[in-house]
């Protein structure tokens, strides 16, 4: 079995029969100028510098014939998957639901809301529409991976604190081996990725490992 040797907190060995990779959120609601992460008052171009690393993920794990799983963060275009309170949440200057340059925020369907060119699924991946922060919740995501016998994932994506950390941490509560690719995921906020990757690696791996891209390659 494949084992990543400078994983930390410790080397990280996996079934390559039994491993997903996880994309999380990397639409464009979130990477370009224009969407949801602008109207929170975001910086979007560190997200968009990770997008050639994660490119190369994805083509790592098709090569391999891994499950590969992209998410995206969206709501129905009546809203009703979608909390009050988390329409109110912050003071953007357009909320969940308005009209924007790229068509209606977080809305599904709409061209903002598309896993942008560079990473777009192909026949056979899976995509999972998820209303919340974390993938498992109100999502088909834990019965595809459980139909499939899949017992290790492997995470990219964005934004590190938020969706991708929620999503590990879920995913660590259901019994998964995790592994985050530290270069394959970004934040708005620099100092907090670095504090997110502390935090999943702290305790002897409380929440799962992590890796770059090229000890995955390695292995
Ligand atoms: N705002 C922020 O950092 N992230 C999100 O709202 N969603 C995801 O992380 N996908």
């Amino acid at each position: 079995m494949p084992t990543l040797t400078r994983a930390q907190p410790s080397a990280f060995t996996f079934d390559a029969r039994r491993t997903a990779l996880i994309v999380i959120d990397m639409q464009r609601d979130f990477i370009e100028p224009g969407g949801f992460g602008e109207a929170l008052g975001n910086d979007v171009s560190l997200l968009a510098s990770i997008v050639p690393t994660v490119a190369r993920l994805i083509a790592h794990a098709r090569a391999r014939g891994w499950l590969v799983v992209h998410t995206r963060e969206s709501h129905a275009p009546d809203l009703s998957d979608c909390p009050d309170a988390k329409r109110r949440r912050g003071a953007p200057h357009a909320r969940i639901g308005d009209v924007g340059p790229m068509g209606r925020i977080l809305v599904r369907g709409e061209p903002g809301n598309a896993i942008v060119d560079e990473l777009a699924p192909v026949a056979g991946e899976i995509v999972v529409d998820k209303p919340g922060k974390g993938a498992f919740y109100a999502t088909h995501l834990a019965q595809e991976l459980a139909q499939r016998a899949v017992t290790h994932l492997v995470f990219a994506g964005v934004t590190t604190e938020v969706c991708v950390q929620t999503t590990m941490r879920e995913a660590n509560d259901r019994g998964f081996d995790c592994v985050l690719i530290e270069d394959a995921t970004a934040s708005y906020i620099p100092a907090f990725k670095i504090a997110t990757i502390d935090m999943i690696r702290s305790q002897g791996g409380i929440v799962g490992w992590t890796a770059t891209l090229a000890d995955l390659l390695e292995a």
